[in-house]
């Protein structure tokens, strides 16, 4: 595995200072906490965060400027994300510059990021004329039925630092022609990306002559963000995550009978049955291990091989793995960035003493990387690990480059294994067999809330409903009809004869 050089926290800060100036955002100030780069591991700039007041004088913005937006026709709502989507468009290299230096991604995968912005933004603008109900048949004459679907209130998104752009844009291009107002609680550790959205977003608010609340940026820790899960005029609580965050959010809105949409943690397996065309899998299956060193919710982190080509597809793996490009996410030779941070290079080392003590053995990488170049940073490579139990590790999810490999005998067993986790996001199978790939995806298949064919478990389109099962959480964003969790339904009963005629016959004075 080669490495690449890295460049300065000096040439970082410059180039981060001239991407907000583009964008037009002024660079940060304050001391309440830093914004870093996981490229080098050192800080860039100081940061100030929300004060209780801030948070208080957000909701209370956010909710007067729902009952304005609440009442402007869907079509018109649209042109605020359409302008969105245009600005995003103008400022894609900059954004993905900004993405690269704070989640440290690489350039290639960063500009998918904003792509994928882009890509929403379309998508919301054709929704924000078809939020379609239905009309129903009534059971009685001269009465129609029907459901009508109605802005919810202030939406909460709090995001994670992999996807620290195009979650806010899922949940926000969709909540707004949805007709709803956000707070954005983006993690704290992509400042400045957060900055950046919101900037374009007020512009194109300011442009359009939409209320300039429609969204309101709140920058903070933890505290921040709990104060959003425990206001009732929170409407919904749009969380991406760990499930220990979920857990704690999910019965604190339901506490108070408000909404929640969680996006928890993947456990992500792909089956490689006999047929499987191996040129393909290995493509794919590296891709969905190793990009975004590893720390893509929907990762794969396990890998259930048919024993019979077990050993040929080990070997392709392993000769690809020891050929991956290390180093500065910037280099368009590289293929694997950073960790996010030296904490989550020690959970990765710590997981894997854990399954070397269940027997499990390291057939492929696993040596830091970097660390006299940048001793904060945390560079390493992935690794593939064979192991023959689902142990307790490797049911977890560890947000790193970790690829556990598990063989199986029938399809039976191996679907057995693959739902034999507590998460349930993202899937696929590799098989040339009809048979095999739609008993995957049956009833008794996958228990995953995206199952694919001959296709990694990571990098879904927009257009589809994302989201998982189990801990997980349940909730779904982006496409489809996952705009329907950003709205209230009302059932209309409408009589327009001259009779009262009641439901079910009943008869009445
Ligand atoms: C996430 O990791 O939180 O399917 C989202 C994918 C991306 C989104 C991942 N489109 O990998």
């Amino acid at each position: 595995m080669t490495s690449t050089a890295l460049p300065t926290t000096d040439d970082l800060r410059a180039r981060a200072r001239t991407a907000l100036e583009h964008i037009g955002v002024c660079v940060p100030g304050g001391n309440d906490f830093e914004a870093r780069t996981p490229i080098t591991g050192e800080s860039l700039f100081g940061v100030a965060a929300a004060t209780d007041a801030d948070s208080e004088q957000a909701v209370a913005a956010a909710r007067a400027a729902f009952l304005t937006w609440r009442a402007m026709p869907a079509p018109r709502r649209g042109e605020l994300v359409r302008r969105l989507g245009v600005l995003l468009r103008e400022h894609s290299s900059d954004l993905a510059d900004l993405v690269t230096i704070e989640a440290g991604k690489i350039r290639s995968e960063a500009l998918g990021e904003v792509r994928e912005m882009i890509d929403i933004c379309d998508f919301a603008v054709g929704l924000s004329r078809q939020l379609y109900g239905r009309t129903i048949a009534s059971e009685r004459p001269g009465h129609r039925l029907a459901e009508t679907w109605h802005p919810l209130g202030v939406v909460a998104v709090i995001s994670a630092f992999n996807f620290p752009a195009a979650v806010w844009s899922w949940n926000t291009a969709v909540a707004l022609v949805c007709g709803d107002t956000v707070i954005w609680k983006p993690s704290e550790l992509t400042p400045l990306v957060s900055l950046a959205c919101d900037h374009l977003l007020c512009r194109a608010a300011n442009e359009v002559g939409a209320p300039r609340d429609v969204h309101r940026l709140l920058l903070g820790d933890r505290a921040a963000g709990e104060r959003l899960v425990d206001d009732p005029r929170v409407a919904l609580v749009s969380a991406t995550g760990s499930t220990r965050m979920g857990r704690e959010v999910g019965p604190r809105v339901a506490a108070r009978f408000g909404r929640s949409l969680l996006e928890l943690g993947g456990n992500n397996a792909a089956i490689v049955a006999p047929s499987a065309d191996l040129d393909l899998a290995v493509q794919a299956i590296v891709f969905a291990a190793v990009g975004t060193a590893g720390q893509r919710c929907t990762t794969l982190r396990r890998l259930i091989v048919h024993r019979d080509i077990a050993g040929t597809l080990i070997e392709r793996l392993t000769a690809a793995y020891t050929k991956l490009p290390i180093g500065n996410p910037f280099d368009d030779a590289t293929l694997v960035g950073p960790l996010i941070s030296t904490t989550a290079l020690d959970a990765m080392y710590h997981a894997l003493t854990r399954v070397q003590a269940r027997g499990g053995t390291i057939l492929a990488g696993g040596n830091r990387r970097l660390a006299e170049a940048a001793p904060a940073a945390a560079y390493t490579e992935p690794v593939l690990v064979c192991v023959d139990e689902q142990s307790d590790v490797v049911r977890e999810e560890t947000f790193a480059p970790i690829l556990y490999v598990l063989t199986y005998d029938t399809l039976h067993e191996a679907i057995a294994l693959h739902n034999d986790v507590p998460q349930g996001l993202s899937s696929s199978i590799f098989t040339r067999d009809q048979q095999e790939a739609e008993i995957f995806l049956s009833a008794a298949g996958s228990d995953c809330g995206i199952a694919n064919v001959n296709i990694g478990t990571s990098g879904a389109e927009i257009g589809g409903a994302f989201g998982g099962e189990k801990e997980t959480g349940g909730g779904r964003e982006s496409g489809s009809d996952a705009w329907k969790s950003y709205m209230r339904s009302a059932t209309n009963t409408i009589n327009y004869s001259s009779e009262l005629a009641l439901a079910q016959g009943v008869s009445f004075l």
